[in-house]
């Protein structure tokens, strides 16, 4: 789906602000009809942003199920009028003027729907948007709802995030004409200087397209006729980790414009090397979260900026969109900036294997009729193909990550992903797929990394096992490393998570762990090991920052892994961090 951008054919309107707000307690509000009237409330909540934290009231913070937003617009003058969400956590149904206009599921990806039917040019109207923040085994994420000695409803998951909810990204109204540009796909290529651009316009019923490339300057540098075809810029400004050169295709059909940003790069894995303009690139970084005290999952720039900010202090030069899509907005600037992005898809969890531990969950099977089945399989299809809809044209993105941490070691997991691999092949045949691998699938066992093209490794050695043990850690971590290259030669190794959980503050001089000491040797020891196998081509941290989680026992008011604090102070390990990545830097030259 296009991102929403003004144009000379295209006005946009946030409608971001105070809605009113209601939390639907008994999930009523469908059969009382809550779409057809004003909201009975006294209630606002901020759109965009989570609602959970910001009221101080338990029964909002843990509600499951569905809550209501409602607010007016006056339509502008239009030929068409879209409605557009950046995203609502995990599934909405949109009414305008009382009529439903769409639904949809999954919490991380934007939806629109086309309302001129039923709104009038200069005439206000009312929204109303029911937000559903349940997960079943059949949503990706999944996850479970059962009842309390009460009879409440208790939403139970298995990733390790909080279940923020809400209207958390940006809604806009944006007009178009009727004959619009629905999609422009853009690849490009490098040749000597020159930069070769191949483009791709959808706009049905469009009888010229015409397009025209755009340096940052406003020049235009080449320009083409046809829904389709290919443009040579000269003497290209290439696209590169630390330089965000950005050209624009301005794309004309018929009476619409619309501005499609995109880079010249190219990725590439050569003889086990992962390339990027053809040179090896090795990345440091982090997972990360959107997340935020107070906010949730709310995307807001400030944050965003401040975060980046700091990465960079730090040396880093990528980051991997764990465990979901993220923002626009963030995909906007990490092309900028000239960040290197693994995208990943919003399918953490499946793997039950994992539920006693961290989330305290019963014991289940995860591929079975009545759990992730053949109807999961299609919704993760589905978050696949929107992500790469949705990012394709991002100069950063350079890897799609299909799942985190899923089962990969039964038949039953080669079965559901071999299908979903070729989906990603044939949404995007220019970038690697990957998915990352989780500590219960190491290398014998596991059965699926021979259907893709990179390995993403999340390790915890040193702290699930071998708990505070770092000589004993090492030597794992080496045998483990050493049984990936015997069986995948010619695989580039990243490593997308590692290190221990760290209470800032807790200082200690034997270095146990959750101590700020603990944590530096523990990441030491992985930097040590990650130096001495030139296979290894990444280093994204667990953590960027302390995030929230569902409340357990292996967590203290949140996942303590970050590198700096939930409110983005750094702890010990992020200065001796900082002065291997600056180093590593200085090395690399990127
Ligand atoms: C991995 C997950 C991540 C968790 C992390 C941890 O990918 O979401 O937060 O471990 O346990 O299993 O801290």
């Amino acid at each position: 789906m296009l991102r929403v951008r003004e144009s000379r054919s295209r006005q946009v309107k946030s409608l971001n602000g105070r809605w009113d707000f209601k939390v639907d307690t008994h999930n009523v509000g469908f059969d009382e009809k809550w779409y057809a009237a004003p909201l009975d409330t006294e209630r606002k909540m901020a759109v965009p942003g989570s609602y959970n934290d910001v009221f101080i009231d338990t029964a909002t913070h843990d509600h499951v199920g569905y809550v209501w937003y409602q607010t007016t617009a006056f339509a502008p003058s239009f030929e068409r009028l879209v409605l557009h969400f950046g995203s609502a956590t995990h599934a909405a149904v949109v009414f305008v003027n009382g009529a439903e206009v769409v639904r949809h599921e999954g919490g991380y990806l934007p939806f629109e729907a086309d309302i001129s039917e039923h709104v009038q040019a200069g005439e206000e109207f009312t929204i109303t948007v029911a937000v559903d923040n349940r997960l079943s085994w059949q949503t990706i994420p999944p996850g479970y709802v059962d009842q309390d000695c009460e009879g409440n409803d208790v939403q139970h998951y298995f990733h390790d995030f909080y279940n923020y909810a809400g209207i958390h990204r940006t809604v806009s109204l944006y007009t178009r004409p009727a004959v619009h540009i629905q999609d422009v796909t853009i690849v490009t290529d490098i040749d000597g200087a020159d930069g070769v651009v191949a483009y791709d316009v959808v706009a049905d019923g469009a009888t010229e397209v015409k397009v025209r490339v755009v340096d940052s300057s406003g020049r235009e540098v080449a320009n083409a006729e046809g829904a389709s075809g290919k443009v040579r810029v000269p003497d290209a400004d290439f696209w590169a980790p630390g330089h965000g050169a950005l050209y624009t295709l301005e794309v004309t059909a018929d009476e619409d414009v619309y501005p499609q940003r995109f880079g010249i790069r190219t990725v590439s894995i050569e003889d086990g090397v992962f390339k990027i303009n053809g040179e090896p690139f090795y990345f440091r970084g982090y997972g990360r979260h959107e997340d935020n005290i107070i906010r949730g999952k709310q995307h807001d720039d400030v944050s965003m900026i401040n975060d980046f900010d700091i990465m960079r202090w730090q040396g880093a030069n990528s980051f991997r969109t764990s465990h979901y899509p993220y923002a626009e907005d963030v995909m906007d600037y990490a092309d900028e900036q000239g960040w290197v992005v693994i995208d990943e898809t919003p399918a953490v969890g499946l793997n039950t294997g994992l539920s006693g531990g961290v989330f305290q969950s019963k014991s289940f099977t995860t591929f079975s009729e009545d759990t992730v089945n053949g109807e999961t399989q299609r919704a993760h299809a589905r978050e696949i193909r929107d992500l790469i809809a949705r990012d394709k044209n991002h100069p950063s993105v350079v890897i799609w990550s299909i799942a985190n941490e899923p089962e990969t070691n039964t038949d039953a997991s080669r079965a559901y992903f071999e299908p979903l691999v070729e989906v990603a092949r044939a949404a995007d045949s220019t970038r690697p797929v990957g998915y990352v691998n989780v500590m219960l699938s190491p290398p014998h066992l596991e059965r699926i990394t021979d259907l893709f093209d990179v390995i993403m490794l999340n390790r915890y050695y040193g702290w699930y096992v071998n708990t505070g043990k770092i000589n004993d850690a090492e030597a794992a971590l080496r045998a483990e490393i050493d049984g990936w290259l015997e069986r995948f030669p010619g695989k580039p190794i990243i490593f997308t998570e590692y290190g221990p959980d760290t209470l800032n503050g807790n200082k200690d001089f034997f270095a146990r762990p959750w101590s700020e000491e603990y944590q530096a040797e523990n990441i030491a020891m992985f930097h040590r090991v990650f130096d001495d196998y030139p296979q290894i081509q990444g280093e994204q941290m667990w953590n960027f920052a302390d995030f929230q989680t569902t409340p357990g026992i292996m967590r203290v008011g949140g996942n303590k892994k970050g590198m700096f604090t939930r409110d983005r102070q750094p702890k010990l390990n992020a200065y001796k961090v900082r002065e291997r990545w600056l180093r590593l830097k200085e090395e690399q030259g990127r």
